[in-house]
């Protein structure tokens, strides 16, 4: 395909969806999509492995830009599945006839600035020009594969977790090994554990886990919720991250150090009974900032897997020790760790024991060789950059996206980088993205960019571009704020730290989504402080 266009947008998750909605429906421009799927969903396309269950609840995790689509969809569970999530952005496609200006299959490789346009080549040959270029490529979605030696002689069935068959994968009588206990691991271990004849866990870094509680989500609850959506949408935008807390029984913020321990006992007892992330980690309004408030919860944690798991030293294998809690993303679970009280299932720990090799009919560490049929890597991602970094993406004069981003990204509220006209990045590094309930930011963004361009129209402004003192400035911000925090702190994804070689920054904006959201539009209020507009 050749042709021009208003805008290229590259991927149809959440974000390239709702940026395609927006910028055809409210801007009337000209939008091409461009998806290496073959359908929409981003993430929930990919990670179709079982188990595969996003962690923020239902009634949170979809769009809010339609209230009639908000209260004709129907969630089932607390917390949706891949396959419902799937089955929604399906709708929203239809309902939306988004896909008319989809091309699936087709992925980007090239996105060039010259004469004023973005040149945009994919694999299949296209070759289009645009005006704007809007990636939406998501966070983590670039697959990290370790390079363990023998990887690629494994002769059984290898799979990693994001790139899972569509037809499943039925493990019923084989030998399983697992590599990875992040998120995903905890998602899929309980999962195979139940099928398999024998799962092996090879763990690197045990992580704080807590329970998910997922339950079906009755119709008068939903109902319920419907009718005062709106206020829980405000509550959201105006939140920390994303979600609106509306859960009565979270204590008022205060010091973890405040309380006596028996009335901090108390406090995580009902966290953990309530399930999820925020009614324990924003129990206390210190829990990321203070090692020794930090410590009480982890403490609280690891009495936990204790008490759970019966062989006291897989217990101590699985309860990690060396990050506060929080300070990686905190896993959420279902069974996970009873799972390693099944006589089917062993734990490797694989940093007292590392595994040296993987052979074709297994994984040998230092310590022995476990035979496998099949193994799945939940090894994660090359998180932030690495999808933007898969695309050679130049801007004025040649320069590459990986050149300027080698030290680690700068982008100006997350959004833009300088030399980089009429690029915008949704939820990209620097903005709240990964720290939050991914659709609150991603309307968030899309809706400032499209003000952005709309503003620009009615200037006559063609060209928008991030000034490159105020992109110095917000990368401090970022990093000074993420600082004051134990975040930096913990060997993550956030920092780069999964992947040999990337450089160790704290990427996501720590303030919280409302603190951003101010900013964002307190520069939009005064004449998008810290752009240049200018015509051809
Ligand atoms: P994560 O959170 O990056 O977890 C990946 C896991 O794989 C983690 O336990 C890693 O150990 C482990 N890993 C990575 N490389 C290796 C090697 N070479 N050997 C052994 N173990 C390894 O990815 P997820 O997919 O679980 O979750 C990503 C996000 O998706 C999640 O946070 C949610 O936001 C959704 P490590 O901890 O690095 O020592």
């Amino acid at each position: 395909m050749t042709g021009d266009f208003d805008a290229v947008v590259v991927g149809a998750g959440m974000g390239g969806m709702y940026a395609l909605y927006k910028l055809r429906e409210e801007l009337g421009m000209s939008v091409r999509v461009f998806e290496a799927g073959s359908g929409v969903g981003g993430t929930w396309y990919w990670n179709r492995y079982p188990g595969a269950r996003c962690d923020s609840e239902s009634m949170d995790y979809c769009f809010s830009f339609s209230p009639a689509l908000e209260q004709e969809w129907e969630w089932t569970e607390r917390y949706p599945t891949q396959p419902e999530i799937l089955r929604y952005l399906d709708h929203v496609a239809d309902r939306f006839d988004l896909r008319r200006d989809i091309q699936f299959g087709t992925r980007v490789v090239e996105a060039h600035y010259s004469d004023n346009r973005w040149a945009v080549r994919t694999d299949r040959g296209d070759a289009v020009r645009a005006r704007y270029l809007v990636t939406a490529v998501g966070c983590i979605s670039a697959v990290n594969l370790p390079d363990i030696p023998g990887v690629e002689t494994f002769a059984g069935n290898a799979y990693h977790t994001a790139r899972w068959p569509h037809e499943g994968v039925d493990f019923s009588g084989q030998r399983v090994g697992v590599i990875g206990t992040g998120s995903t691991g905890i998602q899929l271990i309980p999962r195979v554990a139940a099928q398999a004849e024998q799962l092996v866990v090879f763990q690197r870094t045990a992580n704080f886990s807590l329970p998910a509680r997922n339950r079906p989500l009755d119709a008068m609850e939903q109902r319920a919720i419907k009718a005062t959506v709106r206020e829980r949408r405000r509550l959201s935008r105006e939140s920390g991250g994303g979600v609106p807390l509306t859960n009565p029984e979270i204590t008022p913020p205060v010091s973890a150090l405040e309380l006596t321990p028996e009335e901090r006992h108390r406090v995580y007892e009902r966290g953990w009974a309530i399930g999820g992330g925020p009614p324990f980690l924003f129990a206390f309004d210190d829990l990321l900032k203070s090692v020794e408030a930090n410590e009480t919860a982890a403490a609280f944690v690891r009495a936990k897997i204790r008490a759970i798991v019966k062989d006291s030293s897989v217990a101590e294998a699985l309860t990690p020790t060396d990050h506060p809690i929080g300070t990686k993303r905190i896993c959420l679970d279902s069974d996970y760790y009873e799972t390693f009280n099944r006589d089917n299932v062993t734990l490797v720990d694989v940093r007292r024991t590392p595994i040296e090799e993987i052979l074709p009919h297994g994984v040998r560490t230092s310590a022995a060789l476990y035979e496998l049929d099949s193994l799945a890597f939940a090894t994660g991602f090359d998180a932030m950059t690495g999808a933007l970094f898969a695309i050679d993406i130049q801007g004025r004069d040649g320069q590459a996206l990986r050149d300027k981003w080698a030290d680690g990204p700068r982008a100006y509220l997350g959004l833009a980088t300088a030399g980089f006209p009429n690029l915008f990045i949704i939820t990209g590094p620097g903005s709240p993205s990964v720290l939050s309930n991914m659709p609150v930011s991603i309307e968030q963004h899309v809706d400032w960019i499209a003000d952005c361009i709309a503003y620009a129209n009615e200037r006559g402004s063609e060209v928008i571009e991030a000034a490159a003192d105020a992109e110095d400035r917000w990368v401090e911000h970022v990093n000074e704020i993420a600082n004051d925090t134990l975040m930096p702190l913990a060997n993550s994804w956030y920092v780069g730290a999964n992947v040999p070689g990337k450089p160790r920054v704290f990427t996501p904006y720590i303030g919280g989504v409302g603190e951003y959201r101010r900013i964002c539009d307190e520069k939009a209020a005064r004449g998008y402080e810290g752009f240049a507009f200018s015509s051809y």
